[in-house]
């Protein structure tokens, strides 16, 4: 049998146009009701599509001596009803059923393509309402409502902000990015660098110091911390640069966690750096090994360099842990964001949502 696929603006010119073109042959199989376009700006049309057959002309001209055939064609027609003999509930209750279907596929596929996984995306689907009209702002407006931003310390931050993460997450460049912030609002910025161990890590740090007037201090062992505190104590903001290690450097943990602990907690934030492109589960592993560290707040690094920031965002909600900056390219200062409900929205892949327009229209 022949199917023949009709699409228009709603189900009854559908209808018309199948009846137009081929008479009172034609059945409908099914319906689909789908919208298109959309987003925070361009409006959403609704569109209808039906798949019709054509009844066989013998069947239409005479109901008596029907073959088998022919039965089978009528219940196939059966369990199709034909909508226009529908109550006006039975009508809603199938559109209902077909639309909530339609709804939460395109929901798993936004969550997928997002990399959305596990407690967070359980959290961001709890009671999901699936009858609001457009679909994916309520997903990112729930995934963002889900999302702890650390505004506190990105306004006030703590006179000590420690940069702890992994070998090459970024740590020094963000650390030069922040200085250089801080430094254009006025504040007096030092850095200390604990870092004696790559080669090259002092130099790299002590570039960014200077080009940026922030005076730069290398503290090898614990007396020289104290000492480096003492020099610094006119300062409003240091920040402290640490050397990548991995959990299974011992040694070299032990002696970070012997630097580290000089620096009194009221008065210190210690902060994870992670890339982006990991996975969630990789960046869960590197949060646990520094969570002797007592980790206040997240620093994405590197949203240039995936799709989306999905990954981090379902690591950051397992982790409980604010999410205070987000870089986004490799050029001292500029590719710096303070985390921000937008920065978010703007690395959502496949919502439609026109975050640099958004912004344009808000500063109109
Ligand atoms: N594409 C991109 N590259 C970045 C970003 N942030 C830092 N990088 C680059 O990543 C590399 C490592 O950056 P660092 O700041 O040296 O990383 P680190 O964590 O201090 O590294 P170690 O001190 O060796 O542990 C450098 O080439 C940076 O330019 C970013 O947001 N995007
Ligand atoms: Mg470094």
């Amino acid at each position: 049998m022949e199917y023949i696929t009709i699409t228009s603006d709603s189900y009854e010119s559908c209808v018309s146009e199948a009846k137009a073109k081929y008479g009172e042959r034609v059945r409908i199989h099914s319906r689909r009701d789908y919208t298109v376009g959309g987003g925070l700006f361009a409006k959403k049309r609704n569109k209808c599509e039906i798949v019709c057959y054509l009844a066989p002309e013998k069947a239409v001209a005479n109901s008596q001596n029907v073959t088998k055939e022919d039965l089978k064609e009528f219940e196939k027609e059966a369990r199709t009803p034909d909508p226009s003999s529908l109550t006006l509930e039975e009508k809603l209750e199938t559109n209902l059923r077909k639309n909530e279907g339609e709804k939460s596929r395109v929901v798993d596929a936004l969550l997928d393509e997002n990399d959305i996984k596990g407690p967070f995306r359980d959290k961001v689907l709890l009671d999901f309402d699936f009858s609001v009209s457009d679909i994916p702002l309520e997903l990112s407006d729930r995934i963002i409502s889900n999302v702890s931003i650390d505004h506190l310390s990105q306004a006030h931050p703590k006179r000590y902000m420690v940069f702890l993460g992994p070998t090459g997450s970024g740590k020094t460049t963000t650390l030069a990015k922040i200085g250089s912030l801080y430094k254009n609002v006025g504040k007096s910025v030092a850095i200390i660098t604990l870092d004696s161990y790559r080669v090259g890590a002092y130099e790299q740090v002590k570039a960014f110091g200077d080009a940026f007037d922030i005076p730069v201090l290398l503290v090898k062992d614990e007396d020289e911390v104290i000492l480096a505190q003492e020099k610094l104590r006119g300062y409003e903001l240091v920040l402290v640069d640490t050397m990548g290690i991995s959990p299974e450097d011992g040694a070299l943990n032990l002696k970070l966690k012997g630097l580290l602990s000089l620096f009194r907690s009221n008065e210190t934030s210690f902060i994870l750096t992670l890339a982006a492109n990991l996975k969630s589960g990789d960046m869960m592993k590197q949060y646990k090994s520094y969570n002797a560290f007592n980790i206040s707040s997240l620093i994405v690094t590197k949203l240039d360099e995936t799709e989306s920031i999905g990954s981090f965002l379902t690591f950051a909600y397992e982790s409980g842990k604010p999410i205070s900056f987000a870089t986004c390219g490799q050029k001292v200062p500029q590719d710096l964001k303070k985390a921000s409900t937008t920065v978010v929205l703007e690395y959502l892949k496949g919502f439609g949502i026109d975050v640099k327009r958004l912004a344009a229209q808000l500063l109109n």
